[in-house]
């Protein structure tokens, strides 16, 4: 285990060379790259989740089609050179799912494969919530929820005074929707006319502990983004064609928000839209199962 992660060389090539042929490549040929790549950073959740006993598979399976498909297909990076100042930014909001963002990017190369073995182990830099200061990619720290969106907001008001062209995506569960900072910063996105971030729901209707509009309803929730000045898009979240096209830019001069609709757990047939599955640990017997149904 190395508590300061550098990227892997390899790994990061490799990565240069798949995004060349995801650039190139027909919608259909696009999804089916990612597909693979998706299965892959699923079942490294899996087998981190196993090895850690601890972890939120349930929202890191949900949010994994969103990650692929940004990393691989959309952000502008270069994972071997993390902090490069053209760089997209990207906040994972809902940082408990840290997992699938460690696995994303680690198959990306930032940082070595095998590290993600070592997750939420005593002086691993894989915490169970993302550190800036320890993982390559990672922008900001996030775990208490409401907090990634006002810090997204801010990075995107900081591209407009420099007149940098990158763009902010920050990713959002839609339980995390129901705390007020979120819509403050949302307020303020249109307030600032930040047609360079872009917001996304995770909308897998479960929480923690009970479905979301059980708890405090957010629905009609493509009103209310559009009530706060949002260039609204609904999709399924798991179509990887609905998500490229979802994330291409503002077409309105408005902020961005993709209403991603998903499956908890997506990918596992028994953690599937199951509350209980929020942050439960599989039994090896299920992670076995877990693991060919991944296959
Ligand atoms: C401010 C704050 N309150 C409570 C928690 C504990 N917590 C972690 S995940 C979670 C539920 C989040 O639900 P959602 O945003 O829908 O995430 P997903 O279902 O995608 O995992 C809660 C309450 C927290 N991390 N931060």
């Amino acid at each position: 285990m190395t508590t300061t992660l550098h990227s892997d060389a390899a790994q990061a090539e490799a990565y240069r060379e798949l995004r060349r042929e995801l650039d190139a490549a027909t919608t259909d040929a696009r999804s089916a790259i990612l597909t693979e790549r998706a299965k892959e950073t699923r079942r490294s959740i899996v087998r981190m989740i196993d090895a850690a006993k601890q972890g939120h598979i349930g929202g890191d399976l949900s949010v994994t089609d969103i990650l692929t498909t940004l990393f691989n297909a959309v952000l502008r990076l270069d994972p071997a050179d993390p902090t490069w100042a053209d760089r997209d930014r990207f906040v994972l909001s809902k940082g408990h799912c840290a997992a699938a963002l460690y696995s994303t990017l680690a198959h990306c190369g930032y940082f070595p494969a095998s590290e993600l073995a070592t997750f939420m182990e005593p002086l691993s830099a894989l915490n169970g919530h993302p550190n800036r200061t320890k993982v390559p990619g990672v922008e900001t720290n996030t775990g208490p929820l409401g907090h990634g969106l006002p810090v997204a907001v801010g990075a995107a008001v900081g591209a407009k005074l420099t007149g940098a062209d990158n763009r902010v995506f920050v990713v959002l569960g839609d339980g995390e929707m129901q705390e007020g900072s979120n819509w403050e910063a949302l307020m303020s996105a249109a307030h600032f006319e930040l047609d360079n971030l872009t917001v996304v729901v995770d909308r897998n209707r479960l929480q923690q502990g009970a479905r979301t509009e059980e708890t405090s309803s957010l629905d009609p929730l493509d009103d209310k983004l559009a009530a706060f000045g949002l260039e609204v898009r609904v999709i399924d979240g798991h179509d990887y064609g609905q998500l490229f096209d979802a994330f291409g830019p503002s077409t309105t001069g408005k902020p961005v928000g993709v209403i991603a609709n998903t499956i908890k757990g997506k990918g596992v047939s028994f953690i599937e839209d199951r509350v209980e599955w929020h942050h439960k640990v599989p039994n090896a017997e299920q992670v076995a199962i877990a693991l060919e149904e991944l296959a």
